[in-house]
């Protein structure tokens, strides 16, 4: 297929542009190593040309009105129906994910178009009857957006969507490995007709163009998908700039498999959530918590339902492509090794396929101990870490035991062990005899302690994209 996203250009005040000091990034396919495209190396003056761009868009766009808001979000959502498969394959191209058909984008901006003319203030009592009082829930004007590699097109609309349906505009900051789809996105907006700056896309380097997003002034609220690290950097601009922020943070999350399982079910969901995407999904099922009496049994299948899963480009027909980058595989072969020093037991996998392409393959480790490294850290890979515990205390203990809380499930036939976990699992996502999103938008979706706070999905994340404004007026 051929890219829609002209060389070397950004797309900002709805237009394409490159970046002040001319300088390009490659973006390369993670199947081949090929060059698919140069985005501009964006710096904090094109950050601060489009954050001007939204800044200017801001009134225009709120004072539309919800109603054609709304509209233009459908129309929006329309175009990228229409585009759902070119879209889908540019993100396979610069992620290398396999191509699993057209992009569901659309939905989640329809949903939203949806809400934007429910968000509703309320009336407040008062003590005298010439008095009312009201509030307001008013956008908070210039938004930013910093969206990692692994998902961007599902990662920048779960979070521009509720923005600007409350009436903000944004200014995306993609990752740069994977920058074009949230381009092609951008560029579709203004083709359906939400009016030029209102959603903005800056590419460049982390440390350059990302930094800069959360540093400038003129932004009210930011939103971060990504690392703890960065995330924190990102934090700490915001609190020098007193703007609210919504962090998203990945997980190390645990499938709890109960001896009372169904494991036809368990087995390949649980294989499924660690390949997808090779691993690098935030919330990846990469703990495996057995209950002792099924270990075996569950360990041997989910070994050779992982042996059982093709790798190759996002073209062909398998079920796992690559890696991002050459630097993501040696952090995830890193933690192999780190697996191994520390004593685990190698099951299946651990090896990095010859040839082009950062390819691993799917690996999972037994006898790991609660607090070994690959049993606490993100990897971000297809790693799978199995822990044996003996009840369900012990199970929540190390369920709960991790930095992270961004999801978790429990595999059982027995009710009340269902709501025990379920009510007792530390994570802003709980699934019962299943794992990932419920096929559906509208689901809220973030991160409790180390994962972050705030949440995209539901039609309440509209509120947090808000701020309240009392108004009492006295009619005496
Ligand atoms: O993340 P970064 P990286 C985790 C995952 C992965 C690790 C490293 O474990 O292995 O992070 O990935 C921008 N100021 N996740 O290095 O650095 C950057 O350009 C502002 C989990 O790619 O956090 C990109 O757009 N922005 C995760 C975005 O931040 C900066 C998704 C994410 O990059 C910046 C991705 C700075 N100083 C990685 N430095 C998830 N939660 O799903 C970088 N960026």
């Amino acid at each position: 297929m051929e890219l829609s996203v002209p060389d070397g250009r950004m797309f900002v005040g709805g237009e394409w542009v490159a970046a002040r000091g001319g300088e390009t990034i490659a973006v390369l396919d993670p199947a081949t190593g090929k060059v698919l495209r140069h985005v501009p190396r964006g710096t904090a003056e094109d950050v601060d040309a489009a954050v001007r761009a939204a800044h200017e868009a801001f009134p225009v766009w709120r004072d539309l009105g919800p109603t054609r808001r709304g509209e233009l979000m459908r129309a929006w959502a329309a175009a990228c129906d229409a585009a759902g498969a070119e879209l889908a394959t540019t993100e396979s191209m610069e992620v290398g994910r396999p191509y699993k058909g057209p992009s569901r984008v659309g939905a989640t901006l329809t949903y939203m178009a949806g809400a934007a003319d429910k968000v509703l203030g309320t009336t407040l009592p008062t003590n005298r009857t010439d008095m009312l009082g009201l509030t307001l829930r008013e956008p908070y004007g210039v938004c930013g957006c910093i969206v990692p590699w692994n998902t961007p097109a599902t990662l920048m609309i779960g979070e521009v969507a509720p923005a600007i349906a409350a009436g903000n505009t944004v200014v995306v900051k993609p990752a740069e490995d994977a920058p074009l789809t949230c381009l092609r996105l951008a560029a579709l907006a203004v083709e359906a007709g939400i009016p030029p700056g209102v959603v903005n896309v800056v590419t460049g380097y982390g440390p350059e163009a990302g930094a800069a997003l959360p540093e400038h002034p003129l932004v009210r609220y930011m939103a971060f998908t990504g690392s703890p690290e960065t995330g924190s950097a990102v934090m700490r601009a915001c609190a020098r700039n007193l703007v609210p922020l919504h962090l998203e943070l990945g997980g190390k999350s645990p499938q709890v498999v109960m001896a009372d399982a169904d494991l036809d079910r368990a087995v390949p969901t649980i294989v499924r959530w660690l390949t997808t995407n090779a691993g690098q999904v935030c919330f990846a099922g990469t703990r495996l918590l057995v209950q002792r009496p099924v270990r075996d049994e569950v360990v041997d299948r989910v070994a050779e339902a992982m042996r059982a899963v093709r790798i190759g480009p996002w073209f062909e027909n398998v079920d796992m492509g690559p890696l991002i980058s050459a630097k993501q595989r040696e952090r995830v072969l890193g933690y192999v090794a780190a697996g191994l020093a520390e004593g685990a037991r190698l099951v299946t996998g651990g090896g990095a396929p010859p040839g082009a392409g950062f390819f691993v393959e799917p690996t999972l480790f037994d006898q790991v101990d609660p607090g070994m490294r690959i049993a606490q850290e993100e990897i971000f890979g297809p790693v799978l870490s199995a822990v044996t515990f003996d009840d369900a205390a012990e199970a929540l203990r190390i369920a709960n035991g991790t930095r992270y809380g961004l999801a978790a499930s429990v595999w059982t036939a027995n009710v009340s062990t269902a709501v025990r976990f379920a009510r007792g699992l530390e994570a802003g996502q709980v699934y019962v005899n299943t794992y990932g999103p419920a096929g559906a938008v509208g689901t809220p979706f973030g991160g409790y302690r180390g994962s972050g706070f705030g949440r995209t999905g539901g039609a309440e994340t509209i509120l947090e994209r808000t701020q309240v404004k009392s108004i009492v007026i006295d009619g005496s």
